[in-house]
C-alpha cells in the first residue's frame, strides 16, 4: 500500500522486530469531532482577568501575588497594560510598609543580614517581602539564585516572600519593576520590604530612591576599605552595619565601627534630623539584630513626627515620575522609525565633520516633531 510507511526510528537490520506502521489518515465527510476544540487548551496568565488578581491580592493569595508580580515584569505591551490597570486598582492599598534599603560589596553579607533580620522580624509576628535589584543579573541569569540557599530559613517561613530580581526588558527596566513590585507586595500586607543590592553604579542610588531606610553593611578591618570607599555611598545611607562581628573578628569590628562614627560625624546626613551612626552585628550569630530594628523603628517614628518620612515618599513619587518620561521621551525618540533611519547618515556626517553636533541634533528633532503632525 503506497500511503504506508515504516516509521524512521525502526532499526533497519531487523525491522521485522517492529509491527508499527504508519498510514495516511482518511477523512470521512460529516464526521464531527469527539473532542471539542479548546477542551486541551493551556491554561495561560491571560486567562485570569484583572480583577480576579485584584481579588486574590486582597485576599492574600500568594498564587495571585506571583501572578500580579509576573505580569509586572513581562515585557510584552498587552501585559504592561493590564499591570498597569491592576497597579490602579491597588495603589490606595499601598504605602503601609516599612521600605528598607541594604547595600554593601558582595560577601559583605548582605544576604546572610536578610536571612537573620527577615527571620526576627517574622517571629516578631510581621510579614516580610525580599526584593533583590541586581544588576548583573541581567547578564549572568540571576545570582540570587545563590542568594536563595543563604536565605533557605527565611525562604520557608510562610510570612516571608522573596522575589528574585527581574532581568531588564525594554519597556522601562528593573528599576520601575521593582518599584511597582514593591507596591504590590504592601497591597497584599507586607510590613516590611527589604530591597537588596549590589554596591556598584547605580544601583544604589535607584534603591535609596524607592526606600524610607538605606543600610549600608561594611566588612571589618576596612581601613584601606574606608580610605577608598566613596564618600558619596556613605552619606546615602542611615546606618552603617559592621557585619561579621564574631569569633576573632569581634574586637576589630568594634574598632571598625568607631573609625565609621568617626567620619560619619563630618558628613551630611542622608535625612533630615537623623544622625547616622555605625553598629556592628552578627548575621551568622543573630547578635544585635534586634538592635538594628529597634534603630529603624526609632527612625521611622522620629522622621514621621517630624514630616520627613512623607516629604520623602512624595519627593520619590516626583521622581519616579520625572524618571518615566525620561525613559518614555528616550526610548520614543530612539525608536522612532524616521530617527533610527536618519541617524546613522546624521551621525557619518558629524564624524566626518561636515556637521555640527547642534546643527545635527536640530536636524534630528525637527524631523522627530514632524513624526506626530
Ligand atoms: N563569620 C561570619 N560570616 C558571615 C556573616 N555574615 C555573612 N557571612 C559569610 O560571608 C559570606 C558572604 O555572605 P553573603 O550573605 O552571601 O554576602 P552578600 O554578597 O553581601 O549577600 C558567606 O560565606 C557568609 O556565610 C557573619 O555575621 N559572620
Ligand atoms: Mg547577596
Amino acid at each position: 500500500m503506497p500511503d504506508e510507511k515504516r516509521p524512521e526510528w525502526i532499526n533497519p537490520d531487523e525491522p521485522e522486530k517492529f509491527s508499527t506502521v504508519i498510514r495516511k489518515g482518511v477523512e470521512v465527510e460529516g464526521q464531527t469531532t469527539f473532542v471539542k476544540s479548546g477542551t486541551f487548551k493551556k491554561k495561560r496568565q491571560d486567562d485570569v482577568t484583572t480583577e480576579q488578581i485584584y481579588e486574590g491580592i486582597l485576599r492574600g493569595e500568594r498564587t495571585m501575588l506571583a501572578r500580579g508580580i509576573t505580569l509586572i515584569e513581562s515585557n510584552a505591551e498587552h501585559h504592561f497594560r493590564k499591570a498597569q490597570d491592576l497597579l490602579q486598582k491597588l495603589l490606595a492599598k499601598s504605602g503601609r510598609a516599612v521600605r528598607i534599603g541594604i547595600t554593601g560589596v558582595p560577601g559583605a553579607g548582605k544576604s546572610t543580614f536578610i536571612e537573620a533580620f527577615g527571620t526576627y522580624l517574622c517571629n516578631a509576628g510581621l510579614k516580610v517581602a525580599v526584593l533583590a535589584v541586581d544588576p548583573s543579573s541581567s547578564l549572568s541569569g540571576g545570582s540570587i539564585l545563590g542568594d536563595k540557599t543563604r536565605m533557605e530559613q527565611l525562604a520557608r517561613n510562610p510570612r516571608a516572600f522573596i522575589r528574585p530580581s527581574p532581568s531588564e526588558g525594554k519597556l522601562g527596566g528593573v528599576h520601575r519593576k521593582t518599584k511597582e513590585t514593591m507596591l504590590l507586595c504592601e497591597a497584599y500586607g507586607f510590613d516590611v520590604i527589604l530591597i537588596e543590592t549590589v554596591g556598584v553604579g547605580q544601583s544604589e542610588v535607584i534603591v535609596r530612591d524607592m526606600v524610607d531606610f538605606f543600610m549600608l553593611v561594611v566588612l571589618t578591618g576596612a581601613g584601606d576599605e574606608l580610605q577608598g570607599m566613596k564618600k558619596g555611598i556613605m552619606e546615602l545611607a542611615d546606618a552603617i552595619v559592621v557585619n561579621k562581628a564574631d569569633g576573632d573578628n569581634l574586637t576589630f569590628a568594634k574598632k571598625t565601627r568607631s573609625e565609621y562614627n568617626q567620619i560619619l560625624h563630618f558628613l551630611q546626613p542622608a535625612t533630615k534630623g537623623w544622625s547616622t551612626k555605625a553598629y556592628t552585628c552578627s548575621s551568622l550569630q543573630g547578635v544585635g539584630i534586634g538592635e538594628i530594628w529597634e534603630v529603624i523603628q526609632n527612625f521611622v517614628s522620629i522622621t514621621q513626627q517630624s514630616g520627613v518620612f512623607d516629604e520623602r515618599r512624595r519627593a520619590q513619587t516626583k521622581e519616579w515620575m520625572k524618571n518615566m518620561i525620561i525613559d518614555q521621551l528616550q526610548t520614543g525618540f530612539f525608536f522612532n522609525p524616521a530617527i533610527k533611519e536618519l541617524l546613522p547618515k546624521i551621525e557619518n556626517e558629524v564624524i566626518s565633520g561636515n556637521k555640527t553636533v547642534t546643527t545635527a541634533v536640530d536636524e534630528l528633532f525637527q524631523v522627530y516633531y514632524k513624526t506626530f503632525r
